[in-house]
């Protein structure tokens, strides 16, 4: 299979975030990547390469032109007010919510209206990074339209939480929704998104949310006790043309190991095949392991190359980008569990 990523991703390297109260390293770190790479070169079954140029313009399909301007001139606007001393990041949201409000010029009100939590700070080299990241994705979209079985796009920061205009969840660009963006571009009737990340993929059900031509089916930790919280109920079916077309399978924490697990996957494959996808893109978080540091599911490297093989069953051309995952140590060889079972 072959494995879009770049170097330019390292340019993303956040200091905090801040956690159950108290900052915290960040998570979501060059690390992540560079144990994913290992560990497909230890299988040997792959090959590496770097992603094509694309420009800005994509970043527009899916979110607003004042969201990517925002993104471009963030730092430059932070280091302007405060030095480079730390990194950029927002304290402060929009409120009143359902009365008029409207985007401030100063960047700690911008960063605030742009984001809704405090776990995605912007550095100096951020954006090349966020950039580089859509990048693998477009390049792997791309290879499948040339006819590849698949691809995975080795993409960091990842995407999934992005929303047309806000960040959050580690994600600025939505990496997965530019990739099947592109694919229907490029005469893909109908793509599915199937994310399998811990953490609801809020920022793509957002930009899909009114299309019958994406379907996004997510599987995740129930929202009412977990991560984003107050989106990614199982009564969120799509609204207008899109209703029908997302399908959200929210599972218990703590309780959740194969036995629920693969039930959810099975009526996920099943609402896919039901739709008639012409091409498959999967979030691959791999944050649903037993040692995730901040997650609650109970999943094993078994249970991993089991998902891989049940989507080969699909038999799509498939383009994985990957997500969240934070068991650091563990985390490439899970990956390359699912990745493994699926070419088998
Ligand atoms: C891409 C992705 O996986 N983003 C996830 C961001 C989740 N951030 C908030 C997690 C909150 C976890 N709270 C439990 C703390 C355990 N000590
Ligand atoms: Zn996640």
């Amino acid at each position: 299979m072959k494995v879009i990523y770049t170097d330019k991703q390292r340019l993303h390297r956040v200091k905090y975030e801040f956690l159950s109260g108290e900052p915290t390293p960040c998570f979501e770190k060059p690390e992540r990547a560079d144990m994913v790479l290992n560990a497909i070169h230890q299988h040997g079954g792959f090959t590496v390469s770097e992603p094509a140029v694309f420009g800005i313009e994509p970043m527009h399909w899916v979110h607003t032109p004042d969201y990517v301007a925002f993104l471009q001139s963030a730092w430059s606007e932070w280091e302007a007010r405060y030095g480079d001393e730390h990194d950029a990041s927002p304290y402060c949201f929009v409120s009143p919510r359902h009365l008029r409000h409207r985007i401030p010029k100063d960047i700690e009100g911008k960063l605030g209206y742009y984001s809704f939590d405090m776990t995605a700070a912007i550095t100096k080299t951020s954006f090349e990074a966020i950039h580089a990241a859509m990048e693998c994705a477009l390049t792997g979209a791309d290879l499948l339209v040339n006819g590849e079985k698949a691809a995975f796009a080795l993409c960091r920061p990842p995407g999934h939480h992005a929303a047309p205009d806000l960040m959050g969840g580690y994600c600025y660009i939505n990496n997965a929704a530019i990739a099947a963006e592109s694919l229907r571009r490029q005469g893909k009737d109908k793509v599915a998104i199937l994310d399998i990340d811990y953490h609801h993929g809020n920022g793509t059900q957002s930009i899909f949310y009114e299309r019958d031509d994406v379907l996004f089916v997510s599987i995740h930790g129930d929202p009412d006790y977990d991560y984003p919280h107050y989106i990614g109920f199982d009564d969120e079916i799509g609204e207008g043309k899109g209703e029908g077309f997302n399908l959200n399978l929210p599972l218990p924490q703590g309780k959740t190991d194969w036995s629920l697990y693969g039930p959810a996957l099975a009526t996920a494959l099943e609402k896919i095949r039901a739709f008639g996808a012409d091409a498959l893109v999967i979030s691959l978080g791999m944050d649903t392991y037993e040692h995730d540091p901040i997650s609650f599911f109970k999943l094993n490297r078994t249970d991993y190359a089991e998902i891989g093989r049940q989507l080969g069953t699909l038999d799509l051309p498939t383009l994985f980008v990957f997500e969240g995952g934070y068991a650091v140590d563990d985390l490439g060889y899970n990956t390359v569990a699912v990745l493994d079972g699926f070419m088998r």
